[in-house]
Formats: C-alpha cells, structure tokens, sequence
C-alpha cells in the first residue's frame, strides 16, 4: 500500500503532493513501482496535529480520486463518513479509518452500504495528545482486545468480516518500545484471523531507536527493516512511502523465505 498524501503537514511527505496533478503523478508510479493499491489521505494525524475541516479535506482529496478514478486502485485514509462516501463513489475500494469507526457514527454504514473493504486501526488517544504517555497493561494484548471489539462493530453494522482488516496503529499512542514489542508480539494480533497492516514506514520510531531521541522522521533503511520483519511475521499489507524500495526487500524476502 503506496501513500500519498494531500497535505501541507504529514509527518514525512507533507507538501510534496499537495497539487492534485502531483499526488496523481505519485499514485500512478507508485502502482507502477508495484503497489497493490494507493492510500489517499487529505489529513495529517501525526502527533501534535489538530486536524481538518471537512470542506478542506474534500476540498484536498477530491481532485486527486477524480484524477485516478477508474485505473487505479484506491483507499481513502479518512475517519470522516462524507469524505469516504464521496471517496467510494469515485471508485475508491478501501476505507482507511485510523479511528476504527470511533470518529464518525456514520462511517460504518457507508462502508457496509458501498460493499468496501476496511482497515480498522488501533489508537489510544488522539493525535494531538496521543504520545503523552501511553499507558497499556500489556500492548499486544491490549491492542488485540480493541481490534477484536471493532471488529465485532463493524461485523454488527453489516460489513463482511472478509472485508476487514487491522493494523495496531504502529505510533499512534504507543512508546518507541511499545511499537517493536507490537511487531515482535505480530502473532497476538494475528490470532484474529484477519489480514494485518503495518504503516512503520518514516516513523519516528525508527529514527529514535538510532539513537535520535527527538527524531519525527526514520530513514528509508530502517523502513525496509521493519517491512521485511513485519511481513516475515504474517503482516500482509505494508503501507510505506517508498514502494519501490520497499518491493525490491519483500521481493528478496520472499524468495527467502517461501
Ligand atoms: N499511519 C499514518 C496514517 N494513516 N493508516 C493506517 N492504517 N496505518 C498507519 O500506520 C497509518 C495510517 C501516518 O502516516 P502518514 O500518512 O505518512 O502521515 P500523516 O498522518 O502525518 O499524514
């Protein structure tokens, strides 16, 4: 899962594909590189961010999904019901909801009544406060518990189970720490029977475990590192910035591992 997103101010990329015509330049080569699908997003949710309004987001995201509509598979990385509504009319297949179906009541509906695929990720908190100090009895666990209990949700409100899948929200309320014991622990969160996403792409924590304590960004190294040790363990969806690199690791990976 290539990302691309509409923004002045995401953590790694924000700025770089904020003209319609640069993030569809950015969508088609990442499928060209080898992307399976494109995750679109019109709102920074890294740490400290204060979010959107729904008028900018559309007003971001709109051009971009008309742009690839039709040749290229797409997910919306929104928490908002009108911006996946109007995502999922354009074509979009996926719904990405950081907040797993918490952030909008009517964002279930819209899934389930478009027969789209969702990705429910766990958070604790939210993102302007979310890295104040997370606190969990044992994060793997922990995690698992809440992704059961979204999936339980959205099952009740109509979408398929085979439609859905997780992802423990890899620096989303979580310790340096607490997101490589999630990877290390990936087995817990498989035991749910879903296919699981990894987003550790650029992340802070990468940066930080190489000895930077302020970093906000990881190198493209350590991304792959992280790829290839979240797919060894049965992750299945890897969404990073880099598709290219990152299809070149897994690539060699498999031949290893299979
Ligand atoms: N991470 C980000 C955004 N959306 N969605 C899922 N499912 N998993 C993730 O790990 C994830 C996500 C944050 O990364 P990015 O989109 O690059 O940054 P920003 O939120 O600053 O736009």
């Amino acid at each position: 899962m290539g990302v691309v997103n509409v923004t002045p101010d995401s953590f790694s990329d924000g700025g770089l594909n904020l003209r319609p015509k640069d993030a569809i330049a950015a969508a088609r080569r990442m499928v060209e590189e080898g992307a399976a699908i494109v995750d679109v997003g019109g709102e920074s949710t890294r740490p400290g961010s204060e979010g959107v309004s729904l008028d900018e987001e559309l007003r971001r995201v709109l051009p971009v999904l008309e742009g690839l509509a039709g040749d290229v598979p797409v997910s919306i990385d929104t928490s908002n019901a009108e911006v996946a509504r109007r995502a999922l009319e354009l074509g979009a297949e996926l719904v990405n909801d950081v907040t797993a179906l918490r952030g909008d009541a009517a964002t279930a509906e819209v899934v389930a009544g478009a027969g789209a695929y969702l990705c429910l990720m766990h958070m604790q908190g939210e993102p302007l406060t979310m890295q104040a100090g997370p606190r969990y009895e044992d994060v793997a666990s922990d995690v698992a518990a809440f992704l059961a209990e979204r999936l339980e949700f959205a099952v009740a409100a109509g979408i398929p189970e085979e439609r859905i899948c997780i992802d423990p929200g890899i620096g989303f309320g979580k310790t340096v720490e607490q997101n490589f014991e999630l990877l290390r622990r990936l087995d817990v969160l498989l035991a749910l029977g879903r296919p699981v996403v990894i987003g550790f792409s650029r992340k802070s924590s990468l940066g930080r475990l190489l000895g930077d304590p302020d970093a906000t960004t990881g190198p493209l190294s350590a991304s792959l590192a992280a790829a290839v040790a979240a797919y060894e363990r049965g992750a299945t969806i890897l969404r990073v910035h880099d598709v290219r690199e990152t299809v070149e690791a897994l690539t060699v990976a498999r031949a290893i591992l299979s």
